[in-house]
């Protein structure tokens, strides 16, 4: 049960505009909710007026009140609505005023628990949803960059970050950006955190299924043992039955019968595929003369020959094109020069 004062007064159609004046009728009102807040019992106050103030204007003041005891307390001592209406009477159709208190057969008012949720909404879930929203894109960002070759994250990264200035700005210039805005880009960038999530997911499945192709060798290099029926990891590129090709894993080179630090002979002028069936970041950067030129990461198109591309991530595959004059040379990995070595024989 809920107890309900409505005041109902007209406000003649001339003298509406001085009623909304500043200090006035209307602000006087709106300034009462002040006073009615500290009110024992006090639920709410809505105050309407007419729609289409052609001709005097109908304004209803309607307070709500817990039980019927609240009511008749604020109804008996001022100020009160009906008593700032009244002290405005020079404003209104006369004997126009009239207070109406009643009770309501509706369930309580359900404003107190929207209430307390409002405020925690505001406090609690939009910082923590805002939050969780920020974690869960820069995860999926960082899975996806990891995935990207190297040369597409740093375009991706200044997008996004352009990206995210232009949406920030947008919300500055734009404080009352409807709804289903906020809505669909809240929808985007959950899309894009759980894509990345995905892609992670995805990559661990390709890594163990790598894992059992390459075991990983003892300190002794022990040969990793082939295993019958698997199939090359995603992204490689099968060779040819009986061309040469260069596997690595972590942290060893392999030849096509898996033996580790391998001797691996090859035609001058043949490309090889290499297939990185480790998790780490590895490449083949032979020495064209007696030691590594550079000493530091090879480039493709280098002095010495340099797998394509120059960094190949865990899972990925690249070629190396041999152009040199018949011999015996040294080949390594880069990112791990004394573990990964191999020799290539070229003829
Ligand atoms: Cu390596």
């Amino acid at each position: 049960m809920e107890y309900v004062q409505t005041v109902l007064a007209s406000i003649v159609a001339t003298k509406f505009d001085a009623a909304a004046g500043h200090g006035s009728l209307l602000a006087e009102l709106d300034a009462h909710r002040g006073y009615l807040e500290t009110q024992p019992g006090f639920r709410g106050i809505q105050i309407t007026r007419s729609a289409n103030p052609e001709g005097d204007v109908l304004l209803v003041v309607v307070t709500r009140w817990a039980n019927n005891n609240a009511m008749a307390d604020y109804s008996t001592h001022e100020p009160t609505v009906a008593s700032i209406v009244n002290r405005f009477g020079d404003l209104l159709v006369p004997n126009s005023v009239q207070v109406h208190r009643m009770e309501s057969d509706q369930a309580p008012s359900r404003d107190a628990p929207n209430q307390v949720y409002d405020r925690l909404a505001l406090a609690v879930l939009i910082p923590a949803g805002v939050l969780a929203l920020a974690v869960l894109v820069i995860f999926g960002l960082s899975r996806i960059y990891l995935v990207l070759p190297g040369s597409w994250a740093t375009p991706l990264a200044a997008g996004a970050a352009l990206s995210v200035l232009g949406i920030a700005w947008y919300f500055a210039t734009h404080p009352h950006v409807p709804r289903w805005q906020i809505g669909g880009l809240a929808a985007v960038l959950f899309v894009l955190g759980i894509t990345g999530i995905a892609a992670s997911i995805y990559d661990d499945q390709h890594a163990e299924k790598k894992k059992v192709v390459a075991t990983k060798p003892t300190a002794s290099a022990s040969a990793p043992t082939p295993v019958a029926g698997t199939t090359p990891a995603a992204g490689t590129t099968p060779p040819a039955a009986g061309a040469p090709i260069i596997n690595m894993g972590d942290l060893y080179f392999a030849d096509a019968d898996a033996n580790t630090s391998p001797t691996i002979t090859v035609k001058s002028g043949t490309e090889l595929a290499v297939n990185n069936q480790g998790t780490a970041l590895h490449n083949v950067h032979v020495a064209k003369g007696s030691s590594y030129a550079g000493g530091t990461v090879c480039k493709a198109g280098g002095e010495d020959p340099c797998s394509k591309p120059a960094q190949i991530l865990g899972g990925a595959s690249g070629t190396i094109t041999i152009n040199l004059p018949a011999g015996t040379y040294d080949f390594r990995c880069d990112f791990h020069p004394d573990q990964m070595t191999g020799k290539l024989v070229v003829q």
